[in-house]
Order: structure tokens, then sequence, then C-alpha cells
């Protein structure tokens, strides 16, 4: 193993060393104080955010194993990481939201009763740092100075960790120059212990805006900001506060005339939704850019001008690397050319990484993701399906001017995206704010490598946030349907699928830049300018509304990757009744009602076509 996350640990000392405290807030240094004691760390270490210590703690986790230096002329500032090969993706099952009340979690949560859940880590916790370091690590998520933006403080015994959140937030001094004296800020705690699956919970207080993290040192289990407090705890807030946490990416679509429209945009993980941001738009599509504000996160909120504004609460992009390369993703090839920690790809001999669908000859040798000799003839893959580069967003040649604006943009369009081979077509516009709750709610998406379990099995994926609404998901569909109230000129809401397939298991759509194609008709659409059929599902593109020129995609496919296929579904519909039943307490009436509209419409088309 490369990493000292599994040493054996020293006898423990009872009084840390601490380096000193950067700021004088008395309930953060109550509360770290409070960690230490618990966790009985030799040091503990307070990171500033400053380019010194980053040096510093890269050469640190160098000489310790837990990074590898890559190849400084190719890849300037770019290290690698190996996990512990139990430890490579989020483990939705050892994910808990710990309410007061089971009901409050929801049927879509897993839930642990405060006490116990405190109770049962506090013991894991115990003594758990002994011989090691202590990170204290201050952050803000959002524009310093955005009425959105919220500070967390995670403290982690990972230097791996301290240094990925360090790219993926506004990290150090300017959380606590931010934060002054006040006590609202966001308690992480986190420590790797000895990776043993057994012993792996991430729990979230929402009621206390806490999170408690042992057993993992992996992405969404480990950087606090991301998933636990920008989606979890952050949705919870947001219900409370008359606000919306999103998994969702934010882009500019800047068209020849210069009119800029923000598209939200959510999918699941590791579905493309890093491509969509980045997308550089085809030849035929001259003078159009796609400007970058996130990837991942968008945190909501009406302004005070009746539209819904948003920003990216992150500083960095943490995408999956296999299958990105110059032709699928340019910018993300560009953006993590420097200064960019990757995790669980393979490393060649010559010091540059490579991962399953890189741009180039295969190489003839290298080591994988675990450390072990690979050619090409080997059975495993090279890097792990869920291997990851962690890149600041500033290396992003299209990043848009506006990422860092504190007011955020206004968006007019909203898109719901899943992976599906079937039955659900390339784009449809909702017919109202409600009905595009109802879209969102009944998304469905075939599961990738992103999380630990069966992939490419349809789940319901709602707003592709089931595995980040910190809090029972019908209150939160209830939550989405009261916002309408509060925004006098909604966005408009699409759903997409770039995934199906042909009978001949083809994909019938192209994807990646032409995916354009299809985002020139929403943003027309948004702005009330394009033309479009309705059908039981929503409006649709005709065929002379969608501009193919140059694409190579035939008018063929077109429609038969917007074909409504009777008795898909009817099996789409019947897929859902499981989901409706589990929520059925909460589920708000306008949801259940549409889908019985639905499934009465389908119903006699049915009687229409019995051929079909
Ligand atoms: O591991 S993360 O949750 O950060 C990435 C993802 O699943 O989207
Ligand atoms: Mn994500």
């Amino acid at each position: 193993m490369s990493s000292t996350l599994t040493a054996p640990r020293t006898t423990p000392r009872t009084t840390p060393s601490l380096d000193t405290p950067l700021t004088p807030n008395p309930d953060l240094l109550a509360w770290v104080d409070e960690c230490a004691r618990l966790t009985r760390p030799d040091r503990v270490v307070w990171c500033d955010g400053t380019e010194e210590e980053r040096a510093r703690l890269t050469e640190y986790a160098v000489t310790k194993g837990v990074l590898i230096k890559l190849n400084q002329e190719k890849l300037p500032g770019c290290y690698l990481h190996r996990s512990h090969p139990n430890d490579v993706a989020r483990v939705e099952k050892c994910t808990f939201v710990c309410t007061t009340t089971r009901d409050e979690a929801g049927p879509n949560n897993n839930w642990m009763a405060p006490d116990e859940a405190y109770r049962k880590l506090g013991a894991l916790l115990e003594g758990s740092m002994a011989g090691r370091t202590m990170y204290v690590v201050p952050y803000v998520m959002g524009p310093p100075g955005s009425p959105l933006a919220k500070i967390g403080v995670e403290i982690t015994d990972s230097v791996y960790v301290a240094l990925n959140m360090g790219i993926m937030t506004r990290m150090g001094n300017v959380a606590l120059g931010m934060l002054r004296a006040s006590s609202r800020f966001n308690r992480g705690l986190h420590c790797t212990l000895d990776l043993d699956p057994e012993r792996r919970f991430i729990c979230h207080f929402p009621q206390d805006n806490t999170i408690w993290s042992v057993g993992s040192g992996y992405g969404g289990n480990a950087l606090l900001g991301k998933k636990c407090l920008a989606l979890r705890i952050g949705s919870w807030l947001g219900r409370q506060e008359g606000w919306m946490a999103e998994h969702m990416m934010i882009m500019g679509v800047e068209s020849p005339r210069g009119e800029t429209t923000y598209v939200a945009a959510a999918f699941p993980s590791a579905c493309g939704k890093t491509n969509f941001a980045m997308l550089i738009p085809p030849e035929h599509f001259r003078g159009w850019h796609v400007w970058t504000v996130g990837d991942d996160i968008c945190w909501m909120r009406p302004g005070p001008d009746g539209r819904l504004w948003a920003i990216n609460p992150e500083n960095g992009y943490f995408g999956v690397a296999p299958g990105t390369n110059f032709a699928t993703n340019p910018t993300a090839m560009r953006t993590m050319a420097r200064d960019t920690l990757y995790t669980n790809v393979g490393l060649t001999p010559d010091g540059d990484v490579w991962w399953e669908g890189k741009d180039g000859p295969v190489p003839e040798t290298l080591v994988d993701w675990q450390g072990r000799p690979w050619t090409p003839a080997s059975k495993e893959k090279a890097a792990h399906p869920n291997s990851r580069f962690t890149a600041p967003m500033t290396n992003n040649p299209y990043l848009s001017p506006r990422a860092n604006d504190p007011r955020g943009v206004p968006i007019s369009a909203i898109v719901f995206g899943g992976r599906r081979s079937d039955t659900v077509p390339l784009v449809v516009q909702a017919f109202h704010w409600t009905h595009g709750v109802f879209l969102g709610a009944t998304l469905g998406s075939e599961t990738t490598a992103a999380a630990t379990g069966q992939v490419g099995v349809v789940r319901r994926d709602p707003m592709a946030m089931l595995p980040f609404c910190g809090y029972d998901m019908g209150l939160y569909f209830g939550h989405w349907l009261d916002m309408a109230h509060c925004i006098a000129s909604p966005p408009k809401i699409f759903q997409v699928n770039w995934f199906r397939k042909g009978a001949d298991g083809r994909y019938l759509w192209p994807g990646y830049c032409d995916n354009m194609r299809v985002l020139k008709w929403i943003v027309d659409r948004a702005h009330g300018r394009a033309g479009a059929r309705e059908t039981c599902l929503g409006w649709v593109p005709r065929q002379s509304d969608f501009d193919l020129e140059g694409s190579g995609v035939t008018l063929e496919d077109v429609d038969e990757a917007q074909r409504i296929d009777l008795p898909a579904w009817q099996r789409e519909l019947e897929d859902q009744e499981a989901f409706f039943t589990k929520h059925a307490a909460t589920m708000p009436k306008e949801i259940v009602l549409l889908r019985q509209f639905l499934i009465a419409q389908m119903e006699r088309e049915r009687q229409r076509h019995p051929e079909a």
C-alpha cells in the first residue's frame, strides 16, 4: 500500500502540540479543542490556504507515499494518489441522515438517531488520530461575499483530503475572515481510521449543522464540503431558508449576438455533467460559446428581480477520468494539465497518467491504479472506472467570467437528464413549472461506478438527488413546488437523454459537442423563440426546429430517439409505482395527479394503436 492511511498507530499522546490557531473565534477554538480531546492527534495544523502551505503539504504527502510526483515537465504541479482498493467510490449504504425523527430523513435516506450516531462514531473516533496530524480546514462554499455562500470547517487526519479541499473550495484565511466571531459554520469531523468498510459511516446531523465521517478517504465520503455540506445539509438549509441546493452544473450559453443564457442541468453522478458543462460547440455553430460556471452543484435563490439566481459553491472539479479525451472534453483535458491531483488512474513509465479512453496509443506497459504492472493484455482496467481528477476551476479556459460573481447568474432553463438506453426521448420541455417538477421527480437513470453497487440497472433518481437529498424526498418535491411562488419569472424546465440506443444497440445521438444542437433549442425555447410540437410527455422539437447541419445524424435516428414507445412507457410508469408507494405519505398531490394523468393518456394512446 502506497498510503500512510493504514500505518500502525504510535502510542497516543495526551497533549498534542498545537500549531498556532489562525482565529480568535471562541466557538471554533472550543470545537477544535473538543475534537482534539476526542481523537488525540499528535499535532494540530491549521490550514491557511496559502501557496506556500500547499507546497509544504504536498511535499510531506510525497515523502509519506500518499502522493506520487508525476512528470513535472508534462504535468506541472500534478500528483497521483492511489486510494485503498476497497475505498474507491461513495458508499450509500454507509451514509446516514441523523435527524431527531426517522420521518424527517424520509424513506430515501438511511437513518440513525443522533444520540446513537454520536455514540457509535464517537467510540470509533476516540483516540483515532493518535500518532497522526489533525488538519483544521476552514473553507467557504460559494464566492466570498455571496449571500448564498456558507462556511464550513473540516477537521481531517488525511493530508490528501486537506489538499483536495484546497482545490475544491475557497480554503483557509478567506473562510476565517468571513466567519469572524460567528458560530454559524458547518462542523465536519473526518477520520480515515483503518479504512475498514465495516467501520465506515458518513453521518449528517442537519439540525446541528454537523457531519461526522469515518472509515473512508475517498471523494464524496471524505471531502465534506461537496456532497455532505453542499447537497445533504444544503438541501435541508435551503428548505428552512427558502433556497435550493441542487446536483446541477451551471453553464452560460453565449449566442453570436452576444446574448448569454444561463442553464442549470441535473444528471446523476458519472452521466456527463462535467462534459456538458464544458461543451465546445461544433464547427457549424460558429459564434456560439459555452462558459462553465459549475460542473456539479448549484445553489439557487430567488432574486429581487423575480428570477432564480445561481452560484456554484465549489472552486474546482472532481471529474471522472476514464473516457475523457481531446474529442469528448478538450476543456477538461486542458484544465487538468497542471496543478491537478489524480486519483486511481494508471501511471506510465515516464511519469504520465493514463486511463481507458485517453487519447493516443495504449501504453505498452504501465502501473495500474492498484500499483501493479499492467499491459494491454491485462484483464483488469488500468484506471479504476471511478478514477478522478481534482483540478482548480481557474484552469478552465472557458471559465465563465461570472463564476466568481457573488450575485450569481440568472437561470433561464433547468434541465433534468439521466442515462437511459430506451424509453426516454432526447429532449422534452415541460408544460409548466409543476410539470417540470414532475419530470424531475420521475427521473430514472442506469447506475454508474460513482457509487459502489451494481452498475447499469435503472433506478429512480429524482432530480439526480436520490443519494444527496438530506431530508424526506416528498417534502423536497413540495419545496420545489413552493419555490414557484417566490419566482415571478421561473426558468423553463426540460428533460434530456443523450444515451438512447436503437434496436441494433447503437447510440442514436452522438452526444458530446453535438448536444449543442439540443441546447440551442432549449435556449431558444427559454426565450420563447423556437417552435415545438405537443405530446403527452411535453413539448418536443419538430424536425424543422432542430439544426442538424454538419452532425451526420440522420432524421430517422432523431425520430427514433424522440419516439414514444408505448409498451416501454407502460413499463416505465409501472416501474415508478414502487417509488410513489414508498413516498406516498409526503408525495405532493400535484405530482401524483400528473402521473395518473399520464397513465390515462398512455392508456388512450394504446387503445388508439392496439398494434403498438
Ligand atoms: O464521490 S463524489 O460524490 O464526490 C462524486 C460523485 O459521485 O458525483
Ligand atoms: Mn456529482
